[in-house]
């Protein structure tokens, strides 16, 4: 049995056309239809690879409702849907998990075949979407959208959480502390005692820094070319510093030498960069060393490869959405958060309402041009609060 059926009118950050600001519309979001769900989003944050469709690095048809990092309650559900119900507390998954699918029954792997990152469509499962603006249909991004007062996602992109849980901080798992702390103690599978590296000290690299030392590892390398970064991440467990600007051999010599000629037993790439894909699988013990690829390099680059790095015995691994298995694996996230065992206020800079969301846009762009003058100035996450207008049951049958 489905909720009562009405479009919602609302407000909503538009991306219209590349490498300009969103604009804040009145959108209508139509009802959800079978084994959908409508959520009232009531936190999101901004994450970097919404501004790689602003900017353009990523290909997305437009116009678009961006947002993928974010938390909400059920408002309303479709004919089928048996997971959640209206008034539930939930996360909306840019990583669904069908539970069919060949990734979904593998113990290996992760990323559904519902997902929409790898060639996106921007269209909900039966090739519509569910937003109109200005009497135009606008696509959906990363099975999710949350740029919105309101969204529907497929039941596979959603999953309930902790009633207690705070809303504008746990937005943070739906992304960004996900992907970077599962690198770590899920696709990497970190081992007590272990000597780790992390390139890279944005939000998410802070995130894996956590997943090395809630994983036990003794030595946690943070390597980065902004040294304003290294105070946050010693609070949060790495043991040495690292920024290859004060050398002259490469990065990977520096690592090497550093732990006995050995290498690391773990190194992640949180950066998105070829270079230092190439310097982080380098990094790592010459056969038992793991590497694991988090940042998603520009569309269309390509890496050359000595062979013989591979040929000796080093795994080089990719992870998306640190590996985890979306919906069983979020509420327990959550529930770790509430249990005090993860740390997501150490990646909140700053919060804000969602009408400016286009001065947080700006502050993520500051910041990463500041930081490439080695000036530190922000981690990337904003969560934004929406005015707690939510009216759940109102509308159920
Ligand atoms: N050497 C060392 N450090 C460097 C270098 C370098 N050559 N260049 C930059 N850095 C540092 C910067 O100083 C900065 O501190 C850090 O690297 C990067 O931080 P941010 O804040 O720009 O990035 P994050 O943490 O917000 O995100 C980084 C990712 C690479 C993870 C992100 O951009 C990305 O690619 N995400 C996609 C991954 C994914 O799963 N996407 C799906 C939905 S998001
Ligand atoms: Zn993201």
């Amino acid at each position: 049995m489905s909720t009562y059926i009405r479009v919602i009118k609302c407000k909503a950050a538009i991306a219209w056309e590349p490498k300009k600001p969103l604009s804040i519309e009145e959108v209508e979001v139509a009802p959800p239809k079978a084994h959908e769900v409508r959520i009232k989003i009531v936190a999101t944050g901004i994450c970097r690879t919404d501004e790689h469709v602003i900017s353009g690095a990523m290909t997305t048809p437009f116009p678009i409702l961006l947002g993928h990092e974010a938390a909400g309650v059920v408002e309303s559900i479709g004919a089928g849907v048996t997971s959640v119900r209206p008034g539930d507390k939930v996360i909306p998954l840019f990583a669904p998990q069908c539970g069919e699918c060949r990734s979904c029954r593998s113990s290996k792997g992760s990323l559904c075949i519902k997902n929409d990152l790898a060639a996106p469509c921007g269209l909900i499962t039966d090739g519509t979407t569910r937003f109109t603006c200005r009497g135009k249909p606008v696509h959906h991004f990363l099975t999710t959208s949350t740029f919105t007062e309101y969204t529907v996602v497929d039941e596979s992109a959603v999953v309930k959480i902790d009633a207690a849980a705070p809303l504008e901080k746990v937005c943070l798992i739906s992304c960004g502390f996900s992907t970077g702390y599962g690198a770590a103690v899920r696709t990497a599978q970190v081992e007590p005692g272990s000597t780790c590296a992390v390139f890279g000290l944005g939000g998410v690299g802070l995130s894996t820094v956590m997943g090395c030392k809630a994983a036990g590892a003794s030595r946690i390398i943070a390597v980065d070319i902004n040294k304003d970064k290294f105070a946050k991440a010693k609070m949060l467990g790495a043991t040495d510093f690292v920024n290859p600007q004060d050398y002259k051999k490469p990065v990977q010599e520096v690592l090497v030498e550093m732990t006995g000629g050995e290498g690391v037993d773990y190194s992640f790439e949180v950066i998105g960069h070829t270079e230092t894909m190439m310097a982080a699988l380098a990094s790592c013990h010459m056969s038992c060393g793991t590497s694991v690829m988090v940042g998603v390099p520009p569309s269309a680059s390509q890496i050359t490869l000595d062979p013989m790095l591979l040929f000796t015995g080093r795994t080089w691994k990719g992870s998306v959405f640190g590996g985890w298995k979306s919906k069983e694996s979020v509420p327990k996230l959550v529930a770790d958060y509430m249990g005090n065992n993860i740390n997501l206020d150490a990646l909140i800079t700053h919060t804000m309402p969602f009408d400016r969301i286009n001065e947080g846009f700006d502050l993520l762009n500051q910041g990463k041009r500041l930081n490439s003058l080695f000036i530190n100035l922000v981690c990337k996450y904003f969560p934004l609060n929406y005015p707690p207008n939510i009216e759940i049951g109102t509308y159920m049958q």
